[in-house]
């Protein structure tokens, strides 16, 4: 199957590719989470939804499969170091009691999927302590173990999470698409430069298209 894509066309298999949504979680899109507490406008986050839900069916309905991270710590923060959790300055830190639960700890409600990208079963949920998917994951190898060699991305935030996980994922080997209306930034000047970044010289980092593009692609009215 082949996906117009930038830099080039990205070929593809649905039975060696998985599906990666990047924290998709109620604390980074919704108001009263970790995002907001940074300071941050999580309606601009909000707006992908849509079309994220759109390319999640057709990808399910394709039968691929789907992995779904949340950034998530243990309850006693013991997989988070004060590198992290002194970073920045929020009026709620990771841990503090915020109204949708703890900020970005395992089991609280601002900690789960947004309702209209929830995981359903047989697919992948993936607890991350780092801002990369493959960091004290052990996903590299779940993957492996599923003959996934191809990985489309979406999710956000597009220049942190998404970024450093297709970056993490480019080194062990797979080949990457971002779906550049399927992830935004906080910062739509980020979201541009990642974008330029990861296709850049050659598909440096990976390809990014939009998720029309992989759309037309299941439909069979893409190129082949
Ligand atoms: C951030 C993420 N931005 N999921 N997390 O802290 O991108």
């Amino acid at each position: 199957m082949r996906v117009e894509a930038n830099p080039f066309a990205y070929d593809f298999d649905i039975d060696t590719t998985a599906l990666v949504l990047i924290d998709m979680q109620r604390d980074f899109i919704e108001p009263g989470g970790f995002g907001e507490t940074l300071g941050n406008d999580v309606a601009l986050l909000e707006a992908i939804v849509p079309a994220t839900q759109t390319m999640l069916k057709a990808w399910r309905d394709a039968g691929g499969l789907v992995v779904h991270t949340r950034e998530a710590h243990e309850a006693d923060l013991s997989d988070c170091p004060p590198a992290k959790l002194n970073r920045g300055t929020p009026t709620h830190r990771i841990g503090d009691l915020g109204p949708m639960g703890r900020i970005l700890v395992k089991g609280e409600p601002g900690n789960q999927i947004v309702d209209a990208l929830a995981p359903v079963e047989g697919e992948l949920v993936i607890d991350k302590p780092g801002k990369g998917m493959f960091y004290a994951t052990g996903l590299h190898e779940i993957l492996q173990n599923r003959g996934i060699t191809h990985l489309l991305f979406g999710g956000v935030t597009t220049e942190v999470c998404v970024q450093t996980s297709m970056r993490e994922a480019n080194d062990r080997g797979y080949d990457g698409l971002l779906l550049e209306d399927c992830t935004e930034s906080y910062f739509p000047a980020f979201k541009a430069a990642t974008i330029d970044m990861i296709r850049a010289q050659g598909a440096i980092v990976g390809w990014t298209a939009p998720s029309h593009a992989l759309l037309a692609a299941l439909r069979g009215t893409g190129s082949d």
